[in-house]
């Protein structure tokens, strides 16, 4: 079912399960190329969530800012291939959103273990907030803090459970969000961790 957030944010509860299988199995080939890493901020701080990307863009931070980048830093390669399978997830979300077509050039890839918090902030790297943002939740639970347009609007707390995928964009593009630190309820197939699949049209 469809949980309307805010007037063009909404929780599509249980999307992704049908594709969980596919979406991990698909996922592990990404890893393998670009594995997991932890990013520094601007400020010198090292994130608490690893990542990755996928994609023809992938966003990297590091002293110099935060931005989307063609290559892996770490590699100097591209970015693994988007799999078909977590366009089509992607596509098709925004779609029953409401946002009619949507063609992402960047999947970030978020890994948390307990723990693991995302502090409050907004999506801004991206040439063009018209475009829809799309999340898919794998793996353990986490309550998500969505915020207001501005960081003082006290944040709701909404449970985001394995196969929940949440599309934003329009009047909600920039609302401050962010994730509580994640409890440790080991999940099935992935254990202790929870994955975060964004799709982002990031350049033009
Ligand atoms: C933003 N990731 O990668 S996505 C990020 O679960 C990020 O890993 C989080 O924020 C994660 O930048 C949250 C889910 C989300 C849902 C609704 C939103 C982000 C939102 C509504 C408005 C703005
Ligand atoms: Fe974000």
């Amino acid at each position: 079912h469809i949980e309307w957030l805010g007037e063009q944010a909404c929780v599509l509860h249980g999307q992704a399960l049908p594709h969980a299988a596919a979406l991990i199995d698909a996922f592990d080939a990404v890893a393998a190329q670009a594995p997991f890493r932890h990013l520094v901020t601007p400020g010198g701080a090292t994130m608490s969530v690893a990542m990755t990307n996928c994609g023809p863009l992938g966003w990297v931070s590091d002293r110099r800012g935060y931005r989307y980048s063609p290559e892996d830093p770490a590699s100097g390669l591209p970015w693994p291939p988007m799999p078909a399978v977590f366009r089509r997830l992607a596509q098709q979300a925004a779609k029953e959103a409401g946002f009619g077509i949507f063609e992402p050039d960047a999947c970030l890839v978020n890994r948390y273990t307990p723990g693991t918090r995302l502090s409050l902030h907004q999506d801004r790297d991206e040439q063009d907030y018209k475009h829809p943002i799309v999340s898919v939740s794998l793996g353990m639970p986490a309550t998500f803090l969505f915020g207001g347009l501005t960081r003082a609007e006290r944040p709701r707390r909404i449970l985001l459970e394995h196969g929940d995928v949440v599309v934003w964009g329009g009047v909600d593009r920039l609302r401050f969000h962010g994730i509580a630190p994640l409890k440790d309820h080991p999940h099935p197939r992935l254990g202790s961790v929870r994955l975060n699949l964004t799709f982002r049209r990031a350049g033009a």
